[in-house]
């Protein structure tokens, strides 16, 4: 189908529709239409992708959707968050910090933590991301290996949650805590959920938790330039 007679409110709409529907071929094609027009990522993001995925949400709390069509929506949001990808993560500003970034053990929602990943790589960071139902010893290990300014986690689920501070914890333990800024995000974590487990900061979503980052980078480089 060519979306180019839509305008591009109905072209969004289209995509929200056709999110909706897990249609994965349609949504890449809305995506590179909706730029052609110029729009920005975010914009298609705002508009499009991550709208339709709200509406999806909804209709799961409700149980109007099960779980096999909102995986075919997920699948559908990442077809069209590939063709951002490159977009997002584009930088030719230098690298300002490293990140480790998962989901937490017990949970597989990775939409929200990778759009956030993108993001951090477009503003120049290095982004070590291990995916989902990642415990505790896998990201020590990483951060070990890696030696990141930033540890970003996320969690969907209130049963998952709760490991974001086994995590912290064990930061804790094995003398690292001070050595990292710890953010945590996904849709069911408040600032106070966060102070709450030990986190350094909440970020609402990839935009606002992008400045968190930088803002820290700022920070840290500030206190380092600061005579002992
Ligand atoms: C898509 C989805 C799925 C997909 C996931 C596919 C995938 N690859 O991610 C599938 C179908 C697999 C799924 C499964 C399940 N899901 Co689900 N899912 C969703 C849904 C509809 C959308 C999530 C999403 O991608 N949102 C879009 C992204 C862009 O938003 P986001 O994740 O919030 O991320 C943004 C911010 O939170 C923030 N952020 C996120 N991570 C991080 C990390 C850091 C460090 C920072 C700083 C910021 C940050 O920035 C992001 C970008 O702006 C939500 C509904 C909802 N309202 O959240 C339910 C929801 C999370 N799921 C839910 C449930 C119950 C389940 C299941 C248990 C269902 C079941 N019975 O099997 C399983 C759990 C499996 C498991 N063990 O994890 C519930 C959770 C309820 C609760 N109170 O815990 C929800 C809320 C739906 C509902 N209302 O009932 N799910």
């Amino acid at each position: 189908m060519s979306y180019t007679e839509l305008n591009l409110e109905d072209l969004y709409l289209q995509m929200q529709d056709d999110l909706y529907d897990g249609l994965k071929e349609e949504i890449p094609e809305q995506v590179q239409e909706a730029l052609r027009r110029g729009q920005t990522p975010q914009e298609i993001l705002d508009g499009g992708l991550v709208a339709g995925m709200d509406i999806v949400g909804v209709d799961f709390r409700d149980g109007i959707l099960f779980v096999p069509e909102v995986l075919m929506a997920a699948n559908a949001m990442k077809a069209g968050m590939e063709i951002l990808r490159p977009l997002l993560t584009e930088t030719g500003a230098e690298r300002i910090g490293t990140a480790v970034m998962g989901t937490v053990k017990g949970d597989i929602h990775d939409i929200g933590k990778n759009l956030v990943a993108m993001m951090l790589e477009g503003a120049g960071f290095e982004v070590i991301n291990l995916g989902i139902n990642v415990d505790a010893e896998k990201f020590i290990a990483a951060i070990k290996e890696h030696q990141p300014d930033i540890l970003g986690m996320s969690a969907l689920l209130t049963t998952t949650m709760p490991y974001m501070k086994v995590v912290v914890d064990t930061l804790g333990e094995e003398g690292m805590r001070d050595d990292i800024y710890v953010m945590v995000g996904g849709a069911p974590v408040t600032e106070n959920f966060a102070r709450e487990v030990g986190a350094d900061a909440y970020g609402r979503d990839a935009a606002v938790s992008v400045e968190i980052a930088k803002s820290y980078m700022i920070r840290r480089r500030q206190k380092l330039a600061q005579p002992a």
